[in-house]
């Protein structure tokens, strides 16, 4: 299918006005369709599915196997993703609570 990757900082500055327009959460990923700007990633895997059949992305809808397709990509966007956002990110308000068990720890690395 064609596409253009364009390259950006990977933490945008909150001055960067072209990217903040796109995605005012400053995260990756942005795709444009259009021109217009969509984020989450598991939306978009969703919708390059259903816009490119031909790329067998997905299996097909109505199967057993499109409802585990669906179900897996929400679970790890959800709970996956998440998470490891909170481990990756520890100076975020949300991380530090939920890794307030780590970063007490002295043993810790
Ligand atoms: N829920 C979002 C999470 C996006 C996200 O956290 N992206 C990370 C990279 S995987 C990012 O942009 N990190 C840079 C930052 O937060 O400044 C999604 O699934 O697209």
């Amino acid at each position: 299918m064609p596409h253009e990757i364009l390259e950006m900082h990977p933490r945008p500055q909150d001055d960067d006005p072209v990217y903040l327009k796109l995605n005012p959460q400053r995260v990756v990923p942005t795709l444009l369709i259009g021109g217009e700007p969509f984020v989450e990633s598991a939306a978009l895997l969703m919708m390059l599915a259903e816009r490119h059949p031909e790329a067998g992305l997905a299996p097909e809808a109505g199967t057993e196997e499109r409802n585990r397709w669906l179900q897996w990509i929400i679970y790890l966007s959800v709970n996956l993703g998440a998470t490891y956002r909170n481990w990756f990110y520890p100076s975020e308000p949300a991380a530090e609570r939920s890794n307030r068990h780590c970063l007490d720890d002295e043993s810790a690395p």
